[in-house]
């Protein structure tokens, strides 16, 4: 039985990953393939107790960049281990709403974290396990939060300030240049209906 495809959808808030994953799903099981969809922080009970923590927002403690970087790692292991890879070996395709790369940009990038200590945690956890395709959704934060926003309360990430949403994009933008084999890029400021047809074009590649 052949492996499933790991694919990784990524991108700041409000720039459709929910939404595309939706749409990746329904053309991968028009294909005859098995499909499931998971997100991070979270996709298991556990990893989802953690997510609960990373994003509530409270007035009696406030979380360090430190434990926030130890508990996003420790919901990866969680989801990595009990449900993506066991799902992938039995031939069934994952779709992860955010992985890796949202460490990179989040926690490098916007809270601006030793990278060496970022790579130490992902050796721990991930070691050379790599999605076969990450999905970038690229979009202006300002555009992204107007989205965010209408949905309602705030939570602790979303309530961050500007600045920081910028350096996640550029961190984001620069790690794609850096590895245009690993990430594709596609524009989150188009029509839904294009986004999800340059989406297609980057599935067919993978030949499903
Ligand atoms: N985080 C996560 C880290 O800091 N480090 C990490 O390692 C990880 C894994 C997760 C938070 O955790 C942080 C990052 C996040 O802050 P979350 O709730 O999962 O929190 O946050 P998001 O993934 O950002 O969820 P969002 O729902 O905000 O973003 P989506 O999924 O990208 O957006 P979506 O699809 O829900 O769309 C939002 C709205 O925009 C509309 C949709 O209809 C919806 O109303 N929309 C469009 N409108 C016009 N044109 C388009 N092309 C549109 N696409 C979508």
């Amino acid at each position: 039985m052949s492996h499933g495809l790991f694919i990784t959808l990524e991108g700041s808030e409000g720039s459709g990953k929910s939404t595309q994953i939706a749409y990746i799903k329904s053309y991968l099981e028009s294909k005859g393939r098995k499909v499931i969809c998971v997100r991070e922080p979270g996709g298991t009970p556990i990893a989802e107790d953690i997510r609960k923590i990373l994003k509530t927002p409270r007035s009696d403690d406030n979380l360090c960049d430190t434990a926030e970087l130890l508990l996003m790692y420790a919901a990866r292991a969680q989801l990595v281990n009990t449900l993506i890879k066991p799902n992938l070996e039995k031939g069934i395709d994952v779709i992860c709403d955010r992985h890796d790369l949202s460490t990179i940009a989040y926690q490098g990038g916007g809270r601006g974290m030793n990278m060496d200590d970022i790579n130490a945690c992902r050796k721990v956890v991930l070691g050379d396990f790599r999605p076969n395709l990450t999905i970038l959704i690229d979009i202006d934060p300002v555009v992204g939060m107007n989205r965010a926003q209408k949905r309602g309360a705030l939570d602790r990430f979303e309530q961050s300030k500007m600045d920081f949403f910028v350096r996640v994009r550029n961190t984001y933008l620069e790690y794609a240049k850096e590895h245009p084999n690993e990430v594709k890029v596609v524009s989150g400021e188009q029509a839904l209906e294009k986004v999800s047809s340059d989406i297609k074009i980057l599935l067919d590649e993978l030949h499903v």
